[in-house]
Formats: structure tokens, C-alpha cells, sequence
């Protein structure tokens, strides 16, 4: 049998390469030797796509069967990172292509490196969207994910004089061989205008929107394999085109500039992702990004479901709709809007079937991330939606005041409309309504939103609202990421973690093996040798792989407390400068990340990262020891070679900020150890890998509330800790920016004046921490094993967990394993 696998094989990479040939004649149009990189790209990439479409038509088939039910998964933001790598690990194909691909002369590193990535989202809420559609597939749950098709996604980074500079993200430029364009799927989709009343041909009262305009909502799609199972979900995504370019009879006769400048208009609404994490502004193309997607996706659902069914009587026993965040929650009264003026509900039965069909995920308990519109606007460019917001609420606080007689406070706080001041629609509100389920997404954040944020929402239906901790995908984040641990891992316990990750923990005792310590620890040293590799280009040879790699890579945030690591490497450096023996290992600080283009205190931090970077990687005192790093354009691509060099996880936020966080896990998987707060996901990560392989520092929740209404005052701390003072001083002296003193004040008078997310309150501990974490590297064996054990007690942050516990607790929804017949 050894034989014959051995002629499929090679059969089999005959038949790829003669794919890889017919592609670029008949698909590329060029000769084999006048082929680019790109040319070549996108055959191996059809090639490959061709090889999913069985399974994806059978299971787009397997959807349309009415014991399934379907997850649709509605996010704004889609951080999906290279398709072709994850496409040829899922199929098991990458041994086969990357041979056949050599057989042609070139090497599949240089292939899969040439894909530009969909970076459709911003950073921890998008990537895990992407997670989700992995695991959803590979537990053989039918799922549609529906977003936006942003031709330009998340800007590129890059650093000109130690600035963030912004460059657009042409990612469709190049083609996308991912993507089928389903131009009969086509739906309409309004905006503005006004409604009226009218008597129907029954004499029924009736209400309809009379748009003031409409847009055409295209979907592209595209395929996502599970892992080796024959299962393949859709990735829906809604590009927006004018509804009749050029015709000019109906509207603007003979009026070719406005019929232009119509089509621009229309054709505005998908095109950029907005840059800002966790920072709301109500941009008026903004919500009507949000409407437009989720109107197209609703109206989809609703097409799939009378396609099988004669009524949307049982939609929510085929449908469970997700709302990623408050970004969809515009979902609700479209959908109320759809079964009552389109489908001729009655008010009573369309609630009855929205309330159970829409699921709610919080994100953040930021408030200035909560997404809150002013009415006025809603209602101008929405004005349908409006009233039923209204009608909603006014239904809503009638039950408010029947459950607390005469409480006018409860009804004032839980409205969905704030009438504090300028009116606005408080989105959070409206989904926790408008849904028979709210989730945190992690313990602990789960605990502040029923305690604080959402408290009267809990306090009123005390079963509604519940936990799924987030997970990431092994198979990206470890499988496609890190091939020399995974090989490891597989090695010593077979494959069987990459679908189910618990069985990592039968690694545990080889933490007593040292054969297996060896290895492990010469898995990460060639790791950051890579990586060394890789920026020697830039930087010379100056990166140590023997160092300590210290790394912080997440957007730029106050929240995050970039700035507090920054305090440390400072304080590093002058005990450094004045103790040229000072025994502490060598360590290599990374730092990588986006600063939202209108915060400017995060650009800030940038640019004092980038400072400090040049002032110490140039000392020859300090820079065999300390160095600084700052990775340009953080993206996914560049996280598959950050989380497997990495010896230490930063995980630093205040607590109480951060809800989850997901690269903590990734860190983790790939045998690093973290340094962070009980914050988000860290307390649990914490739990699972015991305390002793946890670097824990600073404040817990109580501590932070409790400071914070004692009166918190930085200054005091800073007058009172001279290691603090000067590091905070030789910053505001000018020393890393050339004697400019003004440079940084603001990020220095904002930590000394207010420090809102109490930076210096947590230093000592941190620092003091980071003297323990030094202390132990210095013990390499020690190190190892810790290292062996945070990655062995993994299992509970694998997305396959999330993803089912969503199943189970949420969406009442079982696998259904798709057959393949001809
Ligand atoms: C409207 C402005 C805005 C834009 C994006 C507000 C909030 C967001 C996202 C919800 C920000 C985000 O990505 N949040 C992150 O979600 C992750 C996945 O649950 C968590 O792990 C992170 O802790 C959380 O910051």
C-alpha cells in the first residue's frame, strides 16, 4: 500500500501541474516563461480552488435541506487573513502542491507570501469572526458569515520618521481567486425618503417606507473549508453599485453628471473599512454601511427560507442570527420592517418570531465604543426604522414599568432612546431587546455586564444573558503558523489536538523528558532566528536570537498600555547605563500594532516607541542587552511569525478594559509565557495553566474601582517611586527626541495630570514583575517547562470550544456532516 499512496501522489501532483499549466494559459492568458509571481499565484490558487467546489456545492446543496438548521453570522468586520496557506492545510494538500509547485521551478513560500490579505476588520473583533467560520466548518455547522466586501479593508502601515503614516489597502487589486460573484442573488436596499399609511386591497391599515433612494447590494462569495472535513461554509459579502448606471430615461433625462454622480454615491457606501477600534463616531456612511449589510443579508435569509418553506412562520427553527457586536443590530427593526410592511405580519407575531431568532455579542465595555446615533440622523436616513424603534421601545418600557411600579429612574436608564441631552438610539439597548440571547466573551466581562452595564437588562431577564469565552483556531495558529511545533507536538502525541485541543494536554509529562525540552526550546530558537533573519534586511545583523523575545503586537490603545512596557524598557535602560553589570538576560522588546488615523495620542505612542527604539539600539552601552522593535504594519500575515518567536506575551491592559483579548491565546499555544493583569481572557488563561506559570502583576477590578473612587492622583505615585520619576523625566527632557522636550509632553502630562487608565498606579508591581520574569529565563530548563505547560493546558482557548458552547448554550444547533454524491 506504501506503493500505491506513492503513485497517487505522484499522479496526483502530474494532475496539479498540469492544472497549474491550463490556469495560466486559459485563466492568466501567458506561457509558463512569461508568468509574474502573480500569474502564478492565481493558477496554483484556481487549481486549488477546484478542488473545493465539490465539496462546496454539495454543501451549499446540504443548506438547502430543511433539517438543517443554518448560524448566520452577521459582523461588519471579516479579519480572514491568506486564504490560499489555511486552504491547502484544511484539504491536506500542501505537501502535494508544495512539490508540484517546486517541480515548476518555484518554492510555495514565495506563492502563499504573494497573496495580498483580506484584511477586512480591525483587530481582535474581526479576527475572531474569522476563527468562528473555521471552527463553525470544521464542527460541520452550517454557516453563512455576511459582511461587507470593503475594497479598501484596514490601511497599510507604515513608519516614515518614526511616525504612523496611512496608506490605502488596495487588496482586490492583484484579483482575488477566492471570491464567486453571484450577480442573480442581487437585492435591493433604500434609503431615506419618508413612510406613509395606506389602505390595502383587504382594507387592511397598512405603513410602507417610500425610499428616497436605492442602492444595489451584490454579493460575493466565498468558500470556507473546515478542517479535512467535506463540510464548506460561505463567506457572504455585500458590495454596493448604483441600481440603474447610465440609464438615463428613467430620472435624470439626459442628465449624464448626475447619473455619474449617482453611481459614485452609491458606490461610496462599500468602499472603506473605518479604521476606529473602539472609538464610536456616528459618520452617517457609517450607518448606512451597517443598514446596507444587514438588509442585504436579512433579505437573504428571508429568499433562502421561502425557498424551502411557504411562510417565515418557522424562520427561527432554520435561522440563528448572530450579531457580532451592536454594528448589525440595525438588523432587528429591519427585520420587524420586513415581515410586518413586506410579509404582512401582524406587530405581535413579527416580534414574536425576531425575539427569537437574533443573538447578541458584546464586545467592549469601553462607553465611548458604545454605539449610540442621534436620532435626528437615524431618522433621516432611515426613517421607516425609526418608527418601529420607537414603537419597540415604547412596548418595551410599558413592561419596565409593570415589572418596577413607579421606579422612573429604571425606565429612563433602560430605554433605547437617551434623552439625557441631544436624543440618541443606544444600539446596545436594542439588541439586548430585540434578542432572546446577550453573551459576553469572557468571564470575567461577562460578570462586569451583568454587575455593571448591562445590570438592568440582567436584573430583568436574569436568564438571557450568559458566557462564551473566545477561542482562536489551532489550525491557523498553530498548524499554518508554527509547522516546526506542530511537528513536534504530532511527534510526540500524534495529530489528533488539531481538532480536538485538549489532547495537548497529554504533553504534560514531557516536561521531565529533557530530549523533549531540547526540542522544544530548538523549535522557538529557529523560530526567532527567522525572524532575525527577516529583519536583518532591514536592520543589519544586530538581532541576538539568544535574547529574551518581549512581545506586545494589538492596536495601539491607551487601554493597552503600550506606554507602561515603555516606562519599563526606559527604567531598563539607565539601570543598564548606570550598572554596566547588571544581571539581566539580554532581551529583545517587539512591539507591533495600528494607531486609529484620528487618535493621537496613540500615534504618540508610535512615534515614542520608534524613539526610544533609535536612541537605544545605537548605544553600544545598553545594546547587546536591550533592544527595541517596532514591527511596521502588524497584520495577520505578520502574526503567523510573531506569536511562534515569542518568549513573553504582554498582555498589560487596566483591568476591567479589556473584554477578552485573543492574541493572549495565540501567544500561549505557541509556548509562551505571559506577563499581564487579571484582565479579560487572562484570568482564565491563568486558571488553566496554574498560577505558577503565570507572571501576574497589578491591580484586579475591586482594587481599580476602589482607587478610583478614593480619588486617584498619579502624581503623588510619581513623586513618591524614583524609578518611575526618572524614567517619566529623561522622556520629558528630550533625551529620546533630540532635546525636543515638547514632543511627548502630552503623553506625559496626560499619565502625570490624569492617567485615566492608571499606568502609574500598576508600575512597581509591573516592573518588580518583570525582574521575576528575567530571573527565571535565566533558567532555561525552568523556563521550558513552564513554557511545555501554558501550551499543554491550551484546550479551553481553542475556537472548536467557543463554537461549541455557542452551539449548545445559544443557537440550539447540532453538526450536520455533509455527503458527497456526484
Ligand atoms: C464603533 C467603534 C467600534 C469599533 C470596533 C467599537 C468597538 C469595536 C470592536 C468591538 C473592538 C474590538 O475588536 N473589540 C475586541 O473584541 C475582541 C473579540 O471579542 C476581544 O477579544 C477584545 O478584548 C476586544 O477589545
Amino acid at each position: 500500500t506504501d506503493c500505491s499512496s506513492h503513485t497517487n501522489d505522484s499522479n496526483n501532483i502530474k494532475k496539479l501541474k498540469r492544472g497549474f499549466a491550463y490556469k495560466l494559459f486559459y485563466q492568466q492568458g501567458v506561457w509558463p516563461q512569461n508568468a509574474s509571481l502573480n500569474d502564478y499565484y492565481l493558477a496554483v490558487s484556481y487549481t486549488v480552488r477546484d478542488r473545493m467546489q465539490q465539496m462546496f456545492l454539495n454543501s451549499i446543496l446540504s443548506l438547502q435541506k430543511k433539517e438543517s438548521k443554518i448560524v448566520g453570522y452577521l459582523s461588519a468586520e471579516f479579519l480572514m487573513g491568506p486564504h490560499l496557506h489555511n486552504n491547502l492545510i484544511n484539504l491536506g494538500l500542501y505537501d502535494q502542491v508544495s512539490r508540484a509547485v517546486e517541480e515548476c521551478g518555484l518554492d510555495i513560500k514565495q506563492i502563499i507570501d504573494h497573496e495580498e490579505e483580506p484584511g477586512l476588520g480591525n483587530g481582535g473583533l474581526g479576527r475572531l469572526a474569522a476563527c468562528y467560520l473555521d471552527s463553525l466548518a470544521s464542527l460541520q455547522i452550517p454557516a453563512i458569515g455576511y459582511g461587507i466586501r470593503y475594497e479598501f479593508g484596514m490601511f497599510d502601515q507604515e513608519i516614515k520618521n518614526g511616525w504612523q503614516k496611512e496608506l490605502g489597502d488596495r487588496w482586490l487589486q492583484p484579483g482575488n481567486p477566492w471570491e464567486f460573484k453571484k450577480a442573480d442573488l442581487t437585492v435591493e436596499v433604500g434609503a431615506r425618503g419618508h413612510t406613509e399609511q395606506y389602505t390595502d386591497d383587504h382594507g387592511n391599515q397598512r405603513v410602507r417606507w417610500v425610499p428616497g433612494g436605492m442602492v444595489k447590494g451584490i454579493p460575493y462569495d466565498t468558500p470556507v473549508l473546515g478542517y479535512r472535513v467535506n463540510n464548506v461554509n460561505l463567506l457572504r459579502l455585500w458590495s454596493a453599485e448604483a441600481p440603474k448606471s447610465f440609464d438615463f430615461d428613467d430620472f435624470n433625462v439626459g442628465d449624464y453628471q448626475g447619473a455619474v454622480h449617482e453611481k459614485i454615491m452609491a458606490e461610496t457606501i462599500t468602499k472603506v473599512l473605518y479604521p476606529n477600534d473602539e472609538h464610536f463616531r456616528g459618520k452617517e456612511l457609517r450607518l448606512f454601511q451597517q443598514y446596507f449589510f444587514v438588509s442585504c443579508s436579512m433579505q437573504d435569509m428571508v429568499r433562502i427560507h421561502l425557498f424551502m418553506f411557504p411562510n417565515l412562520d418557522n424562520f427561527p427553527d432554520k435561522f440563528a442570527v448572530q450579531l457580532n457586536d451592536t454594528h448589525p443590530a440595525i438588523a432587528v427593526p429591519e427585520f420587524m420592517r420586513l415581515l410586518i410592511d413586506v410579509h404582512h405580519y401582524s406587530w405581535e407575531r413579527a416580534w414574536d418570531i425576531v425575539t427569537h431568532t437574533f443573538a447578541y455579542t458584546n464586545h467592549t465595555l469601553l462607553p465611548e465604543a458604545l454605539e449610540k446615533w442621534p436620532v435626528a440622523m437615524l431618522g433621516r436616513v432611515l426613517p421607516r426604522h425609526l418608527e418601529i424603534i420607537y414603537e419597540i421601545n415604547s412596548r418595551f418600557l410599558d413592561l419596565v414599568r409593570i415589572k418596577y411600579p413607579g421606579d422612573v429612574d429604571v425606565v429612563r436608564r433602560m430605554s433605547i432612546i437617551d434623552e439625557s441631552g441631544e436624543r440618541y438610539v443606544r444600539m446596545a439597548h436594542l439588541a439586548c431587546i430585540g434578542g432572546y440571547a446577550i453573551n459576553g466573551v469572557a468571564e470575567l466581562h461577562t460578570r462586569l455586564l451583568k454587575n455593571h452595564t448591562l445590570t438592568d437588562f440582567h436584573r430583568l431577564w436574569p436568564d438571557k444573558l450568559t458566557n462564551v469565552t473566545n477561542g482562536v483556531t489551532p489550525r491557523r495558529w498553530m498548524v499554518l503558523s508554527n509547522p516546526r511545533l506542530a511537528r513536534l507536538i504530532s511527534s510526540a502525541i500524534g495529530d489528533g489536538w488539531i481538532t480536538n485541543l485538549y489532547k495537548l494536554r497529554e504533553l504534560e509529562p514531557m516536561v521531565d523528558d529533557p530530549v523533549f525540552c531540547e526540542k522544544w526550546q530548538q523549535v522557538k530558537f529557529d523560530n526567532k532566528q527567522d525572524i532575525c533573519a527577516m529583519f536583518s534586511c532591514a536592520y543589519g545583523p544586530m538581532f541576538n536570537p539568544y535574547a529574551m523575545f518581549d512581545v506586545q503586537v494589538k492596536r495601539i490603545h491607551e487601554y493597552k498600555r503600550q506606554h507602561l512596557n515603555l516606562l519599563h524598557i526606559v527604567n531598563l535602560y539607565q539601570r543598564l547605563k548606570n550598572n554596566p553589570n547588571l544581571d539581566v538576560p539580554p532581551r529583545i522588546f517587539i512591539f507591533g500594532g495600528k494607531a486609529a488615523p484620528g487618535y493621537t495620542m496613540a500615534k504618540l505612542i508610535i512615534k515614542l516607541i520608534n524613539s526610544i527604539a533609535e536612541v537605544v539600539n545605537s548605544d553600544p552601552d545598553v545594546n547587546t542587552r536591550l533592544q527595541v522593535l517596532f514591527i511596521p504594519n502588524f497584520n495577520v500575515q505578520i502574526g503567523h511569525m510573531v506569536y511562534p518567536m515569542a518568549d513573553l506575551s504582554e498582555q498589560i491592559s487596566l483591568a476591567g478594559k479589556e473584554a477578552s483579548g485573543t492574541g493572549n491565546m495565540k501567544f500561549s499555544m505557541n509556548g509562551a509565557l505571559t506577563i499581564g493583569t487579571l484582565d479579560g481572557a487572562n484570568v482564565e488563561i491563568r486558571e488553566e495553566v496554574a498560577p505558577e506559570n503565570f507572571f501576574l502583576f497589578g491591580m484586579d477590578v475591586n482594587e481599580v474601582q476602589e482607587l478610583g473612587t478614593a480619588g486617584y492622583d498619579p502624581q503623588t505615585i510619581y513623586n513618591q517611586n524614583e524609578g518611575l520619576k526618572a524614567a517619566i523625566n529623561l522622556i520629558a527632557t528630550g533625551h529620546f527626541s533630540h532635546g525636543d522636550r515638547e514632543l511627548f509632553r502630552p503623553l506625559i502630562d496626560s499619565l502625570l495630570y490624569h492617567d485615566p487608565y492608571m499606568v502609574l498606579a500598576d508600575y512597581q508591581s509591573y516592573v518588580d514583575c518583570q525582574q521575576k520574569v528575567g530571573e527565571v529565563f535565566q533558567d532555561t530548563r525552568r523556563w521550558t517547562k513552564m513554557a511545555i505547560l501554558n501550551a499543554a493546558r491550551m484546550g479551553k482557548f481553542s475556537s472548536d470550544r467557543s463554537i461549541a458552547d455557542y452551539c449548545r448554550k445559544i443557537w440550539k444547533i447540532k453538526p450536520f456532516p455533509v455527503e458527497l454524491k456526484l
